[in-house]
């Protein structure tokens, strides 16, 4: 072996041999300087290409390997060394790089750019010309390791060309570069030597440049990742510990795994802005005088609740005004108020099941009194209290226990908030009567008690059974006033189940977990990713319970990095739709809370959304198909409103089907129709509402109720007859409102049954009150699958405005001058004084007429009631189809 001590390695590498540049070129060398910077993942340790003095790289022999002098077009040396010494025999050429720093990295890469010559163009050099070159290293701590033996390098790999070029490449200037990178490691001294040996090839080196790859600082969910070198080996994961930016605090430890490549990946935990503090652009803002934040969890500074103020940045709480209070217990966000008790509460008639109250309105009550909540409980069961709502200042509140005493407390509304509570009142009931109590009516008193008891029991035990602590409804009862139960802070009733609003629940994790089934992540299988929801991607694939059969599922994720918020919402739709147990709404199978990523899984619809489905399939179901579409919404609808559930956001998009053409209503987000609706827009109110597909009230001053539902559910039956046509089109939000307002409704889809049409219009009544309810849309829509002849009857094709709306009005009003002449003109006018006497003294009012108002006025004859039924009914359509004079 050579040894490559002593006078070989000193002289720089030679000038170059006269016709030796043919084998460079030369045009490329300038072109190098501007390819492409190094990614900002790769930090450089040396790049020949950027030295603009002398590299110091040694050529043994000295006339083996040399250095090409020339210059770019700036004058700048271009460092390129060439060999070819391919007619020559036993060839030996090293070159030998100056020291590199490592600079602290473990593994290094090198980028070579280099030409070499294919022997086939050498005619006589076949013999011994070479194709490939060999690199090494030598780690050493220092400068002093260059006078090392050959064979104390270690090699690297043997390089050979990706492209080799020939004379006639040359002539037509194309120019072949070859690049080739190679990776060393783990390295553990501070630096080394790089060598490149020749035997026998015809090679230019034009470029060498090594480098080492970095994770480049970064902040993620408010921590800062420092730039870390990334690990020796090629598939190591590093992982990194993220530090609080300032002014923020860690919610859960912030974590990032380094990759080799240099990519950061696996964001875990996350950092929170502290209290008087925001997050904006990856940093936490100071909340501004008259804004605050209560905590880390809420997501941005609020401005102070009215009667409250704050002169100092960064408040994490608004004092109140003068005057004006808040109680200890009521949270930061709560409105300050001026107390207004009520003082003097009266007690009216007392029954052995009820009490009536009245009351004095107070003598400040600072602004208009909007309602009063009164509060009562018995005496001594403070836990269990109910609270009416009214607007007038007497209730009764019945259904209490014979000779039992209740206490009540009542406090008064205003635009400023709650005022305090009065102070207690304490009532008795009347005892049971002491005639019933002979010994005669003992055994009914008995049976009474007995039954009442067992009911009570059974309702008990039921409640228990359910795992539910609650339950809410409405009684019957003045629609002025509003009656809910509370039991441990919670609203139940017994008997009816109904919907439980999730924010009832101060620790939202408890809901989820009362109404959703924890599923094990490992039962899970995602197979594919089939669209984008509002927090994470949804996916299909597979669950398998123990003992059960596999199932195909829907799996909702959320997104890495979300906010306590966003967590909290995400599950909010699980809490609500475990609730729910019905054919047409989307089935939930259970939630991972336990693992990440959260997920929310749910049956699987193999036909997607409805709106995105029936563009697909337009004009491909017949009718009969569209209307068991229509009808199995209805009843999913009827269900949710019958459980006292509004949905606001009802339309096709939200819509899912199956293979079997079964629709299920889905997507019961909590902050849904504020948030994650692409269609939902902001109201000048505030609110951010899905305009098109929303009833006015709701628009207006946000009246959502199952009224508001009907409504949309009239527009999803357009959209459905229509094969998902947009609602309104292409018309603007604001144009929408006016012509609504106006009076003005979608007109009928082509192809559409004149009863369908009939039933939305029907549902986009202005008086919410006259809109059918979900019951009467079901049953319509049955009778009509029953009888398929009555969809026979299309909306009159010549009547049909294809992109204009039509003006509605009233069924009739201007058909007959009077509710007389029109009972007259079907034979039935003895009834006109019946319904004049009744209030129904005009065609309008004649319009909302019911079977069951006509047997309450005395229409008892069937032939009779249907006579006048149908005459409406055939107004209706009429009106629809144009051929009555509006
Ligand atoms: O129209 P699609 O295919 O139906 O695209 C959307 C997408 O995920 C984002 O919401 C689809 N999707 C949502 N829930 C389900 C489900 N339970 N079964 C099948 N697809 C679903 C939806």
């Amino acid at each position: 072996m050579e040894p490559l001590g002593g006078g070989g390695w000193t002289g720089h590498a030679g000038a170059p041999a006269p016709g030796w540049t043919y084998l460079l070129p030369l045009l490329l060398c300038a072109a190098l300087r501007s390819l492409l910077a190094s990614p900002s993942s790769e930090v450089n340790l040396l790049d020949s290409r950027t030295v603009m003095g002398d590299l110091g790289w040694i050529a043994y022999p000295k006339n083996g390997w040399e250095e090409i002098g020339e210059v770019d077009e700036n004058y700048a040396p271009i460092h390129t060394y060439q060999v070819c010494k391919v007619m020559e025999q036993n060839q030996n050429n090293w070159l030998l790089t100056s020291w590199i720093s490592n600079e602290g990295a473990s593994r290094i890469f090198i980028e070579l750019k280099f030409t070499l010559r294919d022997c086939n163009s050498l005619p006589g050099g076949l013999g011994t010309c070479k194709e490939t070159f060999n690199m090494y290293y030598f780690e050493s701590d220092d400068e002093d390791g260059r006078n090392i033996k050959e064979n104390q390098y270690i090699k690297i790999d043997t390089i050979a060309a990706d492209e080799s070029f020939t004379e006639l490449d040359l002539g037509d200037r194309v120019m072949k570069l070859n690049t080739e990178v190679r990776d060393v490691g783990p390295l553990t001294k501070k630096g080394f030597y790089l060598a490149f040996q020749d035997v026998g090839a015809c090679i230019a080196l034009v470029s060498v440049r090594v480098y080492y790859k970095k994770c480049p600082s970064v902040i993620r969910n408010l921590a800062r990742f420092p730039d870390t070198i990334t690990g020796a080996d090629s598939s190591q994961l590093l992982e990194v510990s993220g530090i609080c930016v300032d002014h923020s605090v860690t919610d859960e430890a912030p974590k990032m795994h380094c990759s080799a490549e240099g990519e950061w990946l696996v964001p875990i935990g996350k950092c929170l802005c502290k209290a008087g503090y925001e997050e904006k652009n990856n940093t936490c803002q100071v909340c501004r005088p008259g804004f605050f934040k209560a905590s880390p969890h809420s997501p941005s500074c609020s401005k102070c609740p009215p009667h409250s103020y704050t002169l100092d940045e960064a408040s994490t709480s608004c004092l109140c005004e003068e005057h004006y209070f808040r109680k200890e217990s009521d949270p930061p966000t709560m409105a300050c108020t001026t107390p207004s008790p009520v003082s003097s509460v009266k007690k009216g008639k007392i029954t052995k099941n009820s009490i009536s109250l009245s009351w004095q309105e107070p003598d400040r009550p600072n602004g208009i009194i909007l309602e009063y909540e009164i509060k009562y409980f018995e005496k001594d069961q403070e836990m269990s209290y109910t609270i009416i709502k009214s607007k007038e200042t007497t209730i009764t509140a019945d259904s209490l226990k014979p000779g039992s005493a209740y206490v009540f407390q009542i406090r008064a509304r205003t635009a400023a908030g709650y005022g305090g509570f009065s102070r207690r009142f304490e009532f008795e009931t009347s005892p049971v009567s002491v005639a019933a109590s002979s010994d005669q009516s003992q055994i009914p008193i008995i049976v009474v008690s007995v039954t009442v008891g067992v009911i009570l029991l059974a309702v008990v035990i039921g409640f228990l059974l359910s795992g539910r602590r609650c339950g809410y409804s409405k009684a019957k009862q003045d629609p002025e006033e509003e009656k809910m139960h509370f039991h441990n802070g919670h609203i139940k009733l017994p008997g009816v189940r109904t919907y439980i609003d999730p924010h009832t629940y101060e620790d939202p994790n408890q809901a989820v977990h009362e109404f959703a089934k924890e599923i094990e992540a490992s039962c899970i299988t995602i197979e594919r990713v089939i669209g984008a929801g509002e927090f994470g991607e949804v996916c299909s694939g597979r669950l398998k319970l123990q003992g059960k059969r596999e199932l195909p599922v829907a799996i909702k994720t959320l997104k890495v990095g979300y906010t306590e918020k966003q967590r909290r919402d995400f599950l909010g739709e699980a809490s609500i739709m475990g609730q729910f147990d019905h054919p047409n709404i989307i089935h939930l199978e259970g939630v991972v809370t336990k693992n990440k990523p959260v997920m929310i899984v749910t049956e699987y619809m193999e036909n997607g959304s409805l709106d995105t489905f029936l563009k697909k399939n337009d004009g491909q179901f017949t009718v009969i198909q569209l209307v068991g579409m229509l009808r199995g919404i209805a009843s999913g609808m009827k269900y949710l409103s019958d459980m006292g559930y509004v949905h606001r956001d009802l339309a096709a998009r939200n819509i899912l089907i199956n293979s079997n053409l079964v629709c299920k209503v889905s997507d019961f987000g909590l902050s849904r129709v504020l948030e994650d609706d692409p269609e939902a827009a902001y109201t000048t109110r505030g609110g951010k509402i899905p305009i098109r597909w929303t009833a006015l009230e709701a628009i207006a001053f946000r009246k959502f109720t199952s009224a508001s539902d009907v409504w949309s559910y009239g527009i999803v039956m357009w959209e459905v007859m229509s094969y998902g046509e947009r609602p309104y089109w292409e018309m603007t939000n604001q144009d929408v409102i006016k012509a609504v307002e106006e009076g003005y409704r979608l007109p009928s889809p082509m192809d559409c049954p004149a009863a369908l049409y009939q039933l939305m219009l029907d549902c986009w009544q202005k008086d919410r009150n006259s809109r059918p309810k979900f019951d009467e849309i079901v049953s319509m829509l049955d009778k009509l699958i029953r009888n398929p002849s009555s969809l026979k009857t299309l909306v009159n094709a010549s009547s049909r405005v294809s992109n204009l709306l039509v003006e509605h009005s009233p069924v009739g009003s201007s058909t007959y001058r009077s509710v007389g002449e029109w009972l007259e003109a079907i034979k039935m006018g003895r009834y006109t004084e019946i319904f004049m006497e009744n209030g129904y003294s005009s065609m309008d009012a004649v319009a909302q007429v019911t079977i069951e108002d006509l047997r309450r006025l005395g229409v008892t004859l069937v032939g009779h009631q249907k006579k006048i039924m149908n005459s409406l009914q055939e107004m209706k359509v009429q009106l629809v189809n144009g051929m009555m004079p509006l």
